[in-house]
């Protein structure tokens, strides 16, 4: 950390999305100047995205919220100390507690806790001082139908297969888009040149995407019809296994209920699924026997798979495809991960990868590792009975702005009689809370990548924190520790275990180290000579790779269901397809399906406020229409459309691309802002999440998953163009001053 007046720099990493990419801070007087690729990353060696760089802008930002906040009765919100803070909410969070038990608290951990390890560690504390709280996640928009497709895979729902994309002949992706959004539950900096990489080798890169995006216009596309891709897979497979092309050893060695299988697909052959799927019979049947032939391949799906109606079976079959081409643990296909530190299978064994071990209330869902889908937060807040949400938590995370419709949540909220957030912003939850806690950045904490061991090289870094908190921030896994204290609550709380966690010092990064030195890399505090110590870690600043290619054969570690076999016949799936298509329906109102869209200047929801990020006429809401279904709907290039779903509306302007086939329309989320960021509020738009519904039947039945792709809607034109920015807070800096 810097203190002379001296501009000093300090190597450190990203923590914005998962490629951790290394950085070069600049420092001086205790101000971040500027970040700069770090050219000695072993990884990413000096290639960075824009919006890590851009990130000084958010460190630096003046909409920051850098002091506890207190909303008035009248909505605006006011300074208060720190003290004054956790006293109100301890107590108010005891008297909850004490009325109505911990099942009556829950707490919402956003997209950018999932890039905290101390955090991380601290939430398990949360969880268990209050019992049985309820969680949320963005997981449920995000990633749990791919972890329960491991969980009834594998038996471990931690276990989420990468692709070894340093290794493989052929790549077949299906709903993600790495050149933009820098690939998602595999580590992979310089995402381009990996993939470039492939095909310079000899191999192919097939993208499957109902979009013409960067990264299929870049390699090989298949169009498909949006939330299709189960009837694509099971074509693929029909192929694969009808025409003897499957490696009969790898599936009698590594998985049981083949049979299963074979007669699930054996009705859905590409001539009867093209019309659903829009790929020509021949194509698929091609596809099929392209992977199957190549040396080595791997299926890898992420969100556009993950957000359909039937998500957990997409992803399912996707690794039904790996395993039965013989692509499943072994260089060029899917492969089981191994951490520095073994998180997995603590989670495992420490019974936290739960599924299913409780239900949600509203719904019914099955938890997923311990959460609930974030679609049924407002029904929990104003249905009552036992377990009504009365106190909620929100961590880094914006959930009346990122989950289906907000509008719902934003209504609820009122209801709580206790709704605390940590940001670093006020956004458009947390401008309803009645305190808003403001966090350290990840510039402001020190971290070390626990997480993410699935790369291409398994790598470590620690980095310390780079500048010292700006105001009053603190890190969340302290705030956390300070309310259960405050509260008098749990393992942190005076008595017998707080006195013994407080005498031995129990902090997150004495865990870590700890974790660290027993993992499969570590030393074992000495007894494995050349194993890692956070120690050693933390003296190589740009961090160390642990080997040069990813381990294989890790099956029989990590399966944990009999013989270590994969099962392909698990009753949850067999069930599901059982309903396949029960979800489509067809109303000829709605005739069009609405897709997600990522955008390269654009983090879901938070990164708006940037003005290097948000500079250019291009940096407007768009809509991506086809031109066929333009014309006929009379919208033209640039005037104002209004988007209609059974639920709700949105205004936005079009773009008129055959980049989206006919029927599809493409719109970027986190967008429409309402908080205290005011240049994000100045850029207008709409959150398409209002299209979505969030009601219990339209939840994916298996991970609780919102459906936020293939959405039915209808578009027409507007008159004039959209209406401009909606109604905002005023920005943190401008709150009435209170008592401190
Ligand atoms: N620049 C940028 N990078 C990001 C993020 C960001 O917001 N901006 N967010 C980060 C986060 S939180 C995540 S989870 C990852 C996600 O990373 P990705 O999974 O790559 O997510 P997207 O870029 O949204 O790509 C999803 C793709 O699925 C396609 N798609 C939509 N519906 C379907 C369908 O039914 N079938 C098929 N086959 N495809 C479909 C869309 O057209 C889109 O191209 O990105 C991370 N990286
Ligand atoms: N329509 C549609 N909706 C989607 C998606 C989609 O593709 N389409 N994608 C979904 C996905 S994959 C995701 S991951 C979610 C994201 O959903 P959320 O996690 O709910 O929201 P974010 O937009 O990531 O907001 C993160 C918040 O954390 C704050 N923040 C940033 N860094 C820190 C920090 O270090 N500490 C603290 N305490 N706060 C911090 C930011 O200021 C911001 O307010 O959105 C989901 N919603
Ligand atoms: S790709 Fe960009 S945002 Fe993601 S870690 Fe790298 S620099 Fe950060
Ligand atoms: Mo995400």
């Amino acid at each position: 950390m810097s203190d002379s007046s001296r501009a000093t720099q300090h190597p450190t990493f990203c923590r914005l999305c998962e490629p951790l990419c290394g950085l070069i801070a600049t420092v001086q007087d205790g101000r971040l100047l500027g970040l700069a690729p770090d050219p000695d990353h072993p990884l990413s060696r000096g290639q960075v995205c824009p919006k890590g760089l851009a990130f000084t802008e958010v460190q630096n930002d003046e909409d920051r919220v850098l002091h506890p906040l207190r909303r008035r009765p009248d909505g605006a919100f006011e300074r208060v100390s720190w003290d004054r803070a956790l006293a109100d909410i301890g107590s108010r969070l005891a008297d909850v507690v004490a009325g109505h038990g911990g099942s009556s608290v829950g707490m919402y951990v956003g997209n950018p806790a999932g890039f905290n390890s101390e955090l991380a560690l601290w939430l398990g504390a949360f969880r268990g001082a209050l019992g049985v709280p309820q969680i949320y996640t963005p997981g449920s928009q995000d990633s749990n139908s791919r972890m329960v497709a491991n969980r009834l895979l594998y038996g471990a729902l931690t276990q989420t297969p990468f692709p070894d994309l340093w290794r493989t002949d052929f790549l077949l992706v299906l709903g993600a888009n790495p050149l933009v959004s820098h690939m998602s539950l595999v580590r992979v900096p310089r995402v381009r040149e990996v993939l470039k990489d492939i095909t310079g080798r000899g191999g192919r890169v097939v993208v499957v995407d109902p979009r013409r995006t960067e990264t299929a216009r870049a390699f090989e596309h298949v169009a498909v019809r949006p939330d299709a891709d189960v009837w694509l897979l099971l074509s693929l497979l029909h192929v694969v296994l009808g025409e003897g092309l499957a490696d009969e050893a790898a599936i009698a060695e590594q998985s049981s209920g083949i049979a299963f299988v074979r007669r699930a697909v054996a009705d859905h052959p590409p001539e009867r699924t093209e019309e659903r799927t829009g790929v020509h019979a021949e194509q698929v049947r091609r596809l099929a026997r392209d992977f199957a032939a190549a040396p080595s391949a791997v299926a890898y799906g992420r969100l556009g798979v993950c957000l359909g109606r039937h998500g957990t079976l997409a992803n399912y079959l996707i690794d039904v495809l790996n395993l039965v081409t013989g692509n499943l643990d072994r260089a060029g296909g899917a492969l089981f991960v191994r951490g520095v530190v073994p998180m997995e299978d603590l989670a495992e064994r420490s019974g936290q990868a739960s599924y299913g071990a409780a239900r949600s209330r509203v719904g019914g869902f099955p938890d997923v590792l311990g959460t609930f889908p974030a679609a049924v937060i407002a029904d929990e807040i104003v249905t009552p009975g036992t377990g009504q949400l009365r106190a909620l938590f929100t961590l880094a995370g914006n959930p009346a702005h990122s989950t289906p419709d907000p509008d719902r949540l934003t209504a609820a909220l009122p209801a709580l009689d206790l709704h605390v957030a940590v940001d670093l912003y006020l956004n458009e939850t947390s401008r309803y809370a009645d305190y808003v806690l403001p966090a350290t950045t990840f510039l402001e904490r020190e971290d070390i990548t626990v997480m993410l061991a699935n790369a291409g090289q398994p790598f470590v870094q620690a980095t310390p924190a780079v500048v010292a908190p700006y105001g009053e921030a603190r890190p969340e896994w302290r705030v956390l520790d300070d309310v259960l204290r405050a509260a008098g609550l749990g393992p942190f709380a005076p008595g017998r275990a707080g006195r013994l966690v407080g005498r031995l010092g129990l902090t997150p990064r004495r865990v870590l180290d700890a974790l660290v030195r027993i993992g499969p890399y570590g030393d074992r505090f000495g007894l494995r000579r050349g194993g890692l110590s956070a120690r050693r870690v933390r003296s190589a600043p740009h961090g160390i790779v642990l080997a040069d290619a990813p381990p294989t054969g890790l099956r029989t570690e990590v399966v944990r269901l009999p013989g270590h076999r994969v099962r392909l016949d698990a009753p949850e799936i067999v069930a599901e397809l059982a309903r396949l298509g029960d979800r489509h329906e067809s109303d000829p109102a709605y005739p069009l399906r609405l897709i997600p869209l990522r955008e390269m200047r654009s983090l879901n929801s938070w990164l708006h406020n940037s003005p290097t990020l948000m500079r250019g006429e291009a940096r407007r809401h768009r809509a991506r229409i086809n031109p066929v279904d333009a014309a006929a709907l009379g919208v033209e290039e640039g005037a104002g459309v209004r988007i209609r779903s059974r639920h709700g509306e949105i205004e936005t302007v079009a773009r008129v691309t055959d980049e989206v086939g006919p029927g599809t329309v493409a719109v970027p989320h986190g967008w429409g802002h309402a908080g205290g960021w005011r240049r994000a509020n100045a850029a207008g738009g709409p959150n398409v999440n209002r299209l979505v519904a969030a009601e219990v039947g339209e939840v994916e039945r298996l991970a609780g998953m919102a459906h936020l792709s293939g959405v039915p809607i209808a578009v027409e034109p507007l008159a004039a163009q959209p209406a401009g920015s909606v109604e905002a807070v005023g920005a943190a800096n401008e709150v009435s001053a209170g008592p401190a």
